[in-house]
């Protein structure tokens, strides 16, 4: 669409939605949100000066010293001035061919770490990961991740206790939104509903309509009870009831509601017979009769701040009317996170009101913009990751574990597994040194492999722990298909400019490596990208029950909208309707809140039944320094993680260049700080600056930091990272033996003003570059 003289609109999909970007002359000068998106998400706004910053990868490059010195261990990996060398895609590709081949004949495929974890960008078929395991598929295999950061205690967890299907559902068919207007009185909600993560989804969604959605059931009716240190973790419209509990003490709140709803006689004894298994064990839990502490709202009242009176309360009104328990991903994304939410299921069974309509239990409202948005019944068009011959398998958030500890075995969801011998890693499309925690601990670690190879669109951190740098392609630059799980439309993404530089697809990458090790036909099966887009398409097409438009005329018209969505059918209603006929997926097809399946792990860090363990006991509370502060690390509002975070949107959110952190008036009185003022935060594990904001919306003794801040050791001498990377303080710890899943949500830390001279950001100026020559072949 042509918008002025010499500019043209295009529609282009991201995860954070559908936007137009206004392009002259092959660059984009501009973005705009999509007309039709009821709430468009303001990170459109990032795309112009991401698209063309000088950050962005022109060219193949090597690190000096690898070039210098050939594969092994490098303690500098990271060093912010250390050398790369530009070659050309051949050279580039020799040498990835010929190192791939020498780890695999020495050490085996296990030797590659492939897992890759990260959300790279929207799009079907450039899917940077599919790419990536399809590859190493092709050459025999690699040692893969299980699970997510996002939201792996539920993962690991729910399949123990409501068993599957019935954990997918609880994460992919919740309650909509729609039911939730309908039939929802009260909405109690852990970690909030925040609005802005709302705007994200995977692979991305053609309209935003969660906040719209809050609103409606606002509108119609139904209440919101907010249990979050944050204010503004739900919009003001919905007027929720803000219960600013201390971090990481939902369970012990969780335990006194149940404790109320025995006590007074409102827990629903014959759901909790008929549907459940354990009520016996929980309730001799929280009364105490099985270990002398009774769980009474005084109890969890001293522990989380909350006040006594206000929880018994609480208890009542949920057993009144229809009433909705939402622990979001972030409140698992804690030491102990299994705990909360199984708790909070055990709450909404004894409410009893599990399998009816807008009542029960759910996680994920407010962490994800399609969750409550419905379900379709079939899946998206996909690249298709053949299989993976070995069967060697990591936690994802046991990362730096990995590389550090080969050879030593530990425990994970009852199984007994040993940390591979790491050589090789391959990254595309994900950011490590922003996502993982400890990462001075990360940066030890990823000396230790032999070879470190990133596909990157951007110099970011991830990219200068390399030593085989490979340029890809944006989103921007390719043809590809667009959608989320449930979404309302799948749509056409249209290259809008050239590739910058020598960037190239992942899947031109792929192709010429299959080629130098002999596997081109059985990577490709012979069908270029413009090929492999039809017939992806075609083999999605095939499988619907209805008719949709051939791939010719959903390329053409831009889109097709989807079939057929789900009927909204309250989650676990089957089971509900007929527990022996429809029995879940459990040893006792029941929901279990207690599981001997689990108790028999013997985990004192996730025992049979949901329990409260205290989150800093014997991590961060060393008696001799209590870090007085409780940082949480929440997701950005200003981006997706750690994508565009040069872009306007994104850079306008810094104070004096650095990331923004909330503080509460008084703790910023105590230690003398104003708005504006650059503070070091720290702890044992290391510090970064970040720029203070004034914040009367956020719990007392809390302090907020979200990710994403590229991660910047440029000054070590001044902070860890100069420019505010939250991940340079949380504890690199599981959640526990049983899921050990991501933990980076909390941590204990003190700030202080900054004094002496500001370093700069250097992490946004791309590092030392050298145009090379072909290195010679000996
Ligand atoms: N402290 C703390 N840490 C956390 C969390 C927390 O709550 N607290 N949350 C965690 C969670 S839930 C998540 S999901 C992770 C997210 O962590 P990541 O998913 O790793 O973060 P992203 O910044 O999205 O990284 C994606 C990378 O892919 C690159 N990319 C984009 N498109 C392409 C492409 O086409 N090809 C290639 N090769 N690369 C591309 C981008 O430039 C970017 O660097 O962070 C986790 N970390
Ligand atoms: N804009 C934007 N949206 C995103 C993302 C992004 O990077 N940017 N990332 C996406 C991804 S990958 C994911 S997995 C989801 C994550 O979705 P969530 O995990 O739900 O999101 P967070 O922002 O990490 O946390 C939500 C809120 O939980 C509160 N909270 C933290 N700790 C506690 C606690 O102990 N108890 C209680 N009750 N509340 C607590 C915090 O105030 C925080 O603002 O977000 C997605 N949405
Ligand atoms: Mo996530």
């Amino acid at each position: 669409m042509t918008v002025s003289e010499d500019v043209t609109a295009h529609s282009t999909s991201s995860h954070w939605g559908t936007y137009e970007v206004l392009v002259r002359g092959g660059t984009v000068v501009g973005a705009r949100p999509d007309p039709a998106d009821p709430a468009p998400s303001p990170l459109y706004a990032n795309a112009p000066a991401a698209q063309h910053h000088a950050t962005r990868i022109a060219r193949p490059a090597v690190r000096r010293r690898w070039l210098d010195n050939g594969p092994g261990p490098d303690d500098r990996r990271g060093h912010p001035d250390d050398e790369y060398v530009e070659v050309d895609w051949a050279t580039a590709l020799d040498l990835l061919a010929g190192e791939l081949e020498r780890v695999r004949r020495e050490h085996g495929n296990a030797a590659i770490y492939g897992g890759s974890y990260g959300w790279a960008s929207a799009g079907r078929f450039h899917h940077s990961q599919s790419q990536l395991h399809r590859f190493l598929n092709t050459i025999g295999g690699y040692t893969r991740t299980a699970n997510t950061y996002s939201h792996a205690a539920v993962e690991v967890l729910f399949p123990h206790i409501v068993g599957l299907p019935g954990a997918y559902d609880l994460l992919y068919r919740p309650p909509t939104w729609e039911a939730i207007a309908g039939h929802t009185d009260l909405l109690v909600t852990f970690g909030g509903l925040r609005v802005s993560n709302t705007w994200i989804a995977s692979g991305g969604r053609a309209a935003h309509t969660a906040e719209p959605d809050m609103r409606k059931a606002a509108g119609r009716g139904t209440r919101f009870v907010s249990f979050s240190p944050l204010r503004d973790d739900t919009l003001d419209e919905l007027d929720a009831e803000w219960l600013a509990a201390a971090p990481g003490t939902d369970t012990a709140i969780l335990l006194a509601l149940i404790h109320v709803l025995f006590d007074e006689g409102l827990a629903d004894e014959s759901f909790l017979d008929r549907y459940t298994v354990g009520a016996d064990v929980l309730r001799d839990y929280v009364t105490g009769a099985s270990d002398g502490v009774a769980k009474t709202p005084e109890w969890a009242a001293g522990i989380s701040g909350v006040d006594a009176a206000t929880l018994r309360d609480l208890a009542r009104r949920m057993a009144s009317g229809r009433t909705l328990v939402n622990v979001g991903w972030s409140v698992q994304r804690a030491r102990y996170g299994e705990q909360p939410l199984w708790a909070g299921l055990a709450l909404a069974a004894c409410l009893g009101q599990i399998g009816l309509p807008g009542g029960g239990f759910a996680s994920g409202y407010g962490s994800m913009g399609n969750y409550g948005g419905g379900a379709t019944p079939h899946g998206l068009p996909k690249l298709p990751q053949g299989s993976n011959p070995v069967d060697s398998v990591v936690p994802v958030a046991r990362v730096s574990d990995t590389l550090l500890r080969p050879g030593e075995p530990f425990d994970f969801n009852g199984r007994r597994l040993t940390y591979p011998d790491i050589r090789l890693v391959y990254w595309s499309g994900g950011n490590p040194f922003h996502h993982h925690q400890d990462l001075r601990r990360l940066s030890r670690a990823f000396g230790r492999p032999e070879t470190v190879v990133v596909h990157e669109t951007h110099w970011t951190s991830t990219a200068r722990h390399a030593d085989i740098v490979l340029p890809s392609t944006t989103t921007l630059e390719r043809d590809d298909i667009a959608a989320s799980r449930g979404d309302l439309r799948l749509r056409v993404m249209r290259r809008v400019v050239p590739a910058h530089g020598e960037a190239r697809d992942e899947y031109a990458i792929f192709t010429d490596l299959a080629r130098r090790l002999g596997v081109e036909k059985a990577f490709t099966e012979g069908r270029s990208t413009a090929e492999w887009l039809e017939h992806i398409y075609e083999e999605w097409r095939a499988g619907l029950a209805e008719p949709v438009a051939p791939f010719a005329r959903f390329w053409e018209q831009g889109g097709i909208d989807m079939p057929a969505r789900h009927e909204a059918t309250a989650l676990f209603g089957a089971f509900r309707a007929d527990p022996r006929g429809n029995p879940l997926h459990t040893p006792s097809g029941r929901i279990e809140l207690f599981s001997e399946t689990i108790a028999g792990f013997g985990y004192a860090d996730c025992p049979g039944h949901p329990v409260w363990l205290d989150p800093w006991e014997g991590a961060d509370r060393d008696p001799a320094r209590k870090w007085p502060l409780v940082l949480v690390a929440n997701q950005p509002k200003g981006r997706l993680h750690s994508q565009q975070d040069m872009g306007a949107h994104s850079r306008s959110e810094k104070i004096a260049g650095r990331a923004p952190l909330r503080v509460h008036p008084q703790d910023a009185a105590a230690r003398g700080l104003s708005a504006g003022d650059v503070v070091r935060v720290f702890n044992d594990r290391g510090s970064c600056l970040a720029g203070v904001v004034i914040e009367p919306g956020i719990r007392r003794g809390v302090v907020q930091l979200s990710t994403g801040a590229w991660f910047d050791p440029s000054a070590p001498w001044a902070a860890s990272c100069v420019h505010g990377n939250p991940n340079v303080l949380t504890d690199d710890v599981g959640t526990s033996a049983l899921s050990h899943g991501c933990t980076g949500q909390l941590s204990r830390v003190e700030v202080g003003r900054f004094e002496g001279e500001l370093p700069p950001v250097r992490v946004f100026d791309p590092p030392r570059l050298v145009a090379g020559e072909a290195p010679d072949a000996s």
